[in-house]
């Protein structure tokens, strides 16, 4: 089995619904199973700023899946969830980012990994330090550590 983190997003159609509903769709990937869930978060949209809040969270899998059929499961539930792609960055139902996979490496057209950017997202860094505070980045140090730049950066944990 290998571990894995994923990170979840939403800002369309009742957002926190939409997250909620994917943690129940990574629940049946074949092979995979979910250990832990973070909060959720409302986080300001970063990249492309004319767009709804986010609604992100993270998941903590285990697999014995490949990391490319991992990836695949995970754009088959945005496909079902009804994802659109006009442009980079445009606003989503449901995008689902395969962040870490057991400290494996890849650079292919298909799948980066680690995620490229993870470390530089109080988004993605805020709810995975949550649920993996001992996880380290190569190259860029503990999340924990890495998350507290973003602490007070428009990204508020729900409930
Ligand atoms: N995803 C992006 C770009 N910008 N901003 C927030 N707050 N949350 C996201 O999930 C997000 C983003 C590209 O996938
Ligand atoms: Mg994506
Ligand atoms: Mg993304």
């Amino acid at each position: 089995m290998s571990k894995a983190y994923i990170a979840l997003g939403s800002n369309l159609n009742d957002p926190e619904s939409q997250v909620q509903r994917a943690f129940l769709a990574l629940k049946k990937i074949k092979d995979t199973s979910v250990i832990r869930t973070s909060s959720l978060y409302r986080t300001a949209p970063v990249g492309y700023d004319n767009q709804p809040d986010f609604i992100n969270a993270t998941a903590e899998v285990s697999t014995t899946l490949a990391p490319e059929e991992l990836l695949q499961a995970l754009f088959d539930i945005e496909q079902a969830f009804g994802r659109e792609r006009p442009f980079a960055n445009a606003p989503r139902i449901l995008d689902l980012d395969l962040l870490w996979y057991e400290n494996q490496t890849r650079t292919t057209d298909f799948l980066t990994l680690p995620h490229p950017r993870m470390h530089l997202r109080g988004f993605v860094l805020l709810p995975l330090a949550e649920i993996a505070p001992n996880l380290v980045l190569t190259g860029h140090g503990n999340v924990v550590k890495l998350a507290a730049r973003f602490q007070n950066e428009g990204i508020a944990k729900l409930n």
